[in-house]
Order: structure tokens, then sequence, then C-alpha cells
């Protein structure tokens, strides 16, 4: 598994998580990202465990040429409300799925933020970092055209695909002739 401590030259997009267990989650959005071209890091910095790192990723978040940071947190997941209360960047909180109660306290923990400060919520788990990734590129697109065009070629690479396997009884992985006859539709 790759470490959560990727660094391109002058990230446009911070992806923070609370714990390194969040990382199995927020990898994909640093994969996204990675595929779309989009300049990024990736760290750990917890509301919790590491307050004074928080207040200060968020603070200089700005300065150091960030335009949107994506934070994944999971349980009491403070982490996207207290970055977005030091900062005037779009957050966008992914809710990581916890064992007790299968990331609806993450869920809860990030969307019902008091008005006034906003977090874009994405929803639980896996999903939800491939659509911060995804909303990132899309936010960038105002400003910078190359991200506008990679997620548009995304987007039409997606279609094409599901396009292109319209009979879901069809599998590309070889299926025994017995279960093909088994599950033949009429
Ligand atoms: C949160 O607590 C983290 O975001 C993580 O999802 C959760 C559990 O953390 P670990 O105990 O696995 O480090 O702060």
């Amino acid at each position: 598994m790759n470490r959560p401590d990727h660094n391109d030259a002058n990230p446009l997009v911070g992806i923070i998580m609370g714990s390194t267990s969040d990382w199995e989650t927020m990898e994909h959005a640093s994969n996204i990202l990675t595929g779309l071209k989009v300049p990024h890091e990736t760290r750990i910095v917890s509301a919790h465990r590491t307050p004074d790192l928080l207040f200060e990723y968020a603070a200089t978040a700005e300065q150091r040429g960030l335009e949107v940071i994506i934070a994944g947190a999971g349980g009491a997941a403070h982490l996207p409300g207290m970055t977005a209360s030091k900062t005037v960047l779009p957050v966008l909180g992914v809710p990581v799925e916890s064992k007790v109660l299968k990331g609806l306290d993450s869920l809860l923990s990030i969307a019902q933020m008091p008005g006034g400060i906003p977090v874009g919520t994405l929803a639980i788990g896996r999903a939800g970092a491939i659509n911060a990734a995804l909303l990132a590129a899309a936010i960038l697109g105002a400003k910078h055209p190359d991200i506008r065009e990679a997620l548009r070629k995304f987007r039409v690479e997606q279609t094409d695909r599901v396009l292109a396997q319209p009979d879901p009884s069809v599998s590309a992985v070889a299926i025994p002739m017995k279960n093909l006859q088994k599950g033949k539709r009429q």
C-alpha cells in the first residue's frame, strides 16, 4: 500500500486525513487527481491528535498556493469543519466509514455544520473520496482550463465505458457454460 505522503510541486489541492487508517479511503481521491494531472499533496492532520498542526495547515494553505482542501475523517469527524473554520478556501469533506457506526457518525459530523462555515460533504467512503477529487477538479476548472478539459475527457471516457458494455450478463471474465445457462435470461 502506498503511504499518504504524496508531494507534487506547487500543489493546488491538499488532501488531509485524520489518521493513516483513512488512507485506504482517501487514496482514491489522490488517484483521481493524479489521473487528471492535478498537482496535490497528501498529509495526516488530525483535529484531535494534532490540533496545532491542523490550525497551522489550514491557516497557511492559501498562502502556500492551495486552492481546494479535501479533508477525510471518521467517527467524531471534526477535521473538515475545523479546517474550514481557519480558511476561506473551499473544503470538501469525506466521511470515512467507521467500524462501529459504518460512517453515519462521520457523515453527520461533517454535514451538520452550523450556518456560516460550510463544508461540501460527499458520500461515505470510496465514492465520496472519488467524488471529492472530481468536485475539486470542477472547482479548479473555472480557473485552470487544462483541468477543466481533463475532467471533460474523464466524463466522456466514463460514458464510453458504460455504453461499450450495455449487457450486464456479459462479463469480460470467462464464466463456466453451466453458470451461463443457469442464469440465462429469456
Ligand atoms: C479519526 O478517527 C480518523 O479520521 C479515523 O477515521 C478515526 C480512527 O482513527 P485511528 O484510531 O484508526 O487512528 O480521527
